[in-house]
């Protein structure tokens, strides 16, 4: 075998203006490591990119407008008021417009999701698609149950007809409130119903908030704030739900699951497959192909000792929650996970998938196939995906892998690295795990929050962001939190992150707080608990919900404990969730940057405003013990608040448990 030099049209000439070193763009010891082999091989990948890109100015502030022709129309971060657009539009409605269309696309980024899955379940309870039946008849009747279904008597078809026509009114719905607004905590519902947020149906929403920041619509940013708030609902509340639930109902609810992630997961002497998207149907289907006898023979007779298949990015978290599978990394691996050339196919469907992909595949002999028909790219493979004969797409990928390593022309350098971690936690069995299966509970949560030894909860969660250090701001930030005895939830990327930090270990609870150690050690759980994907911060919200219902912590979810944060967001859905999070009464805190500009009446909006109406609040910083010490100060102020305050000192993470992290 003839070994290649990777190739492709990826050149390095611009790298010296690149004086960045691996370790200063990523705590992800692999990723270094790849990027480092990148640039010896001469190919670029996104931190490159972010360093030869500088970020805009002016549209970091949101400070310029291109929503109609007699523009675009640019305004001053500097001195906000001195001007207006040739419309006549000002900063605040400039901003609040540009802010809307990010929650627009977000939310139409998770509803589109779950209205995959309704689909997907629509066509599994009329019998059309082989192959697929209710794994999960208990969430089925528990989901029907919460929205007011009648179960008693019910066959699981019936059940399941019923909740398919209920559910399809998260989307259809013209008039009225989803059908999920009946688990949201009473207070909660009542500040929204005042405001005149509770979502209808999302494509309604959608639709009205595209329409209402065209040129020339709703010029102010009050007005316009309701409508963002009563769109990101309908994604929380909506379809990230719908999404989530439909999943557990067909594919089974995660439980925790000892799983395996970073790259050193890939295997040298194995087919490597890697799905890297966002709908868990391609994987589960990609699943049960690399599980056929004929394909492993396959795999066999060309000389692999079996095929490995791993997970990228959301459905990566998905798949590892429910089943175990390995995980290769978060959103900002995914181009350096190529360069080990040990990939033999890369399947994508939607969202988050970087079009540089195809580029660095290219270089490494790699092939990347498309497999949604909402999501193409230009030089990858298309080999379309369809529930109703789903392993014919996931066979012929595995074949193409199979042929791919057979003729493995490139070398191969896997990072020695993987880190085991317990993922797979859920609203449901934190019910169960606290509560025991006889008096399956939220009150030991509570009652630990009350007594003081868990201090309060905080949500961290979204993306990796290659213009901050990868991984580094997750990681800080959680270690501060779970030190403060914060218990801490975890979705998305940011899971990822702290998986690779090793925190998703009981062990770790060395590293919490006296009260959250105890309550660790008592439990067997880790201080950090992985709920899955991004759409399964629908989960989140659950376990808000049930705090507040289970009692001693206040009315509403603005009452709680608790906190929320995205510490190196990147994209739409991020804005959408940190919304959804704000308007259903969490303070939500994002790092890196903020798409506004300060000193002005939509940033005090935002920023203040909100939390008199009932609902929570945004707060931005870039330091992750900033944000920590923001967080708790915030959660002290509930304490205070419900009366459970005591005093204490917030404790600063030392140099000895950096190093006890190893
Ligand atoms: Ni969430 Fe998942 Fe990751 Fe961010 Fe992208 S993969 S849906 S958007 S980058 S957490
Ligand atoms: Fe300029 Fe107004 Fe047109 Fe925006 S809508 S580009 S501010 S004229």
């Amino acid at each position: 075998m003839e070994e290649k030099k990777p190739s492709g049209k990826a050149k390095n000439s611009d790298q010296k203006k690149n004086k960045l070193s691996p370790r200063d763009v990523t705590g992800c010891d692999a990723t270094s490591q790849m990027l480092e082999k990148a640039r010896k091989d001469g190919v670029l990948i996104a931190f490159d990119r972010a360093a030869d890109m500088k970020a805009c100015p002016i549209g970091a502030d949101s400070a310029c407008c291109k929503h109609c022709a007699m523009g675009p129309c640019r305004l001053s971060a500097k001195d906000p008021y001195s001007k207006v657009g040739v419309c006549g539009a000002t900063i605040d409605t400039i901003m609040s417009r540009n802010f809307a269309r990010m929650v627009a696309a977000g939310a139409a980024a998770h509803t589109d999701h779950g209205m995959a899955m309704l689909d997907l379940f629509r066509e599994v309870v009329n019998g059309n698609v082989p192959g697929y039946s209710i794994k999960n008849p208990t969430k089925l009747a528990s989901v029907a149950q919460s929205i007011g279904i009648e179960t008693a008597d019910k066959s699981v078809q019936e059940i399941a007809n019923e909740l398919y026509l209920e559910l399809e009114r998260t989307y259809t719905q013209v008039e009225g409130e989803i059908p999920f607004a009946k688990r949201v905590p009473e207070k909660t519902l009542e500040a929204w119903r005042k405001e005149g947020i509770v979502p209808r149906g999302a494509m309604r929403e959608i639709m009205e908030l595209m329409h209402r920041t065209h040129m020339g619509v709703d010029q102010h940013y009050e007005n316009i704030t309701k409508q963002i708030c009563r769109t990101a609902l309908a994604d929380g509340w909506g379809g990230s739900m719908v999404s989530t639930e439909i999943s557990d109902i067909l594919y089974g609810t995660p439980s925790p699951i000892l799983a395996d992630v970073n790259m050193g997961v890939l295997k040298e002497k194995q087919v490597n497959i890697i799905i890297h998207g966002h709908e868990p149907n391609l994987f589960e289907s990609m699943l049960e192909s690399v599980n056929l006898p004929i394909l492993i023979n396959a795999a066999k007779e060309a000389g692999a000792e079996g095929i490995n298949l791993v997970g990228m990015c959301c459905s990566g978290s998905e798949m590892m929650s429910r089943h175990g599978i390995p995980h290769a990394g978060n959103f900002s691996s995914t181009e350096a996970v190529l360069v080990t050339g040990a990939v033999d196919a890369m399947a994508v469907d939607i969202q988050c998938i970087k079009q540089g992909l195809a580029k660095v595949a290219e270089c490494y002999g790699t092939e990347l196939f498309t497999t949604n028909p909402r999501c193409r790219i230009e030089g990858a493979t298309h080999i379309e995906f369809n529930d109703h004969n789903a392993k014919e797409c996931t066979d012929e990928i595995v074949i193409k892998a199979i042929s791919r390593f057979k003729n493995r022309s490139y070398p191969v350098e896997i990072p020695n690295i993987t880190n085991p971690g317990i993922h797979g936690f859920s609203y449901d069995y934190i019910n169960y795990m606290l509560g025991g299966s006889f008096r399956g509970s939220y009150a030991p949560l509570n009652e630990n929050i009350i007594n003081g030894r868990i201090r309060g909860v905080a949500g961290v969660v979204g993306c990796t962001n290659p213009r901050v250090k990868q991984d580094y701001i997750h990681v800080e930030l959680v270690k501060e939190l779970i030190k403060n005895d914060v218990l801490v939830l975890q979705t998305g990327c940011s899971q990822i992150a702290l998986a690779k930090a090793g925190l998703l270990v009981p062990e770790a609870a060395t590293l919490a707080g006296p009260g959250l150690s105890e309550v660790c050690e008592t439990v067997g759980m880790p201080p950090v608990l992985g709920f899955g994907s991004c759409v399964d911060n629908s989960r989140i919200l659950l376990a808000a919900s049930e705090m507040v219902k289970t009692g001693g912590l206040g009315d509403s979810i603005a009452d709680l404990p608790v906190a929320g944060a995205a510490p190196e967001w990147m994209s739409e859905k991020a804005i959408a969730i940190g919304q959804y999070f704000v308007a259903s009464g969490v303070y939500t805190v994002f790092g890196v940057t903020f798409p506004i500009t300060e000193n002005t009446r939509f940033h005090d909006l935002l920023f203040d405003g909100l939390e008199a109406k009932g609902m929570g609040k945004w707060g931005h910083s870039p330091d992750p013990r900033k944000m920590a010490g923001m967080m708790i100060d915030h959660i002290d102020k509930k304490r205070k608040a419900l009366g459970i305050d005591k005093a204490r000192e917030r404790v600063l993470v030392d140099m000895q448990d950096r190093r006890s992290l190893g």
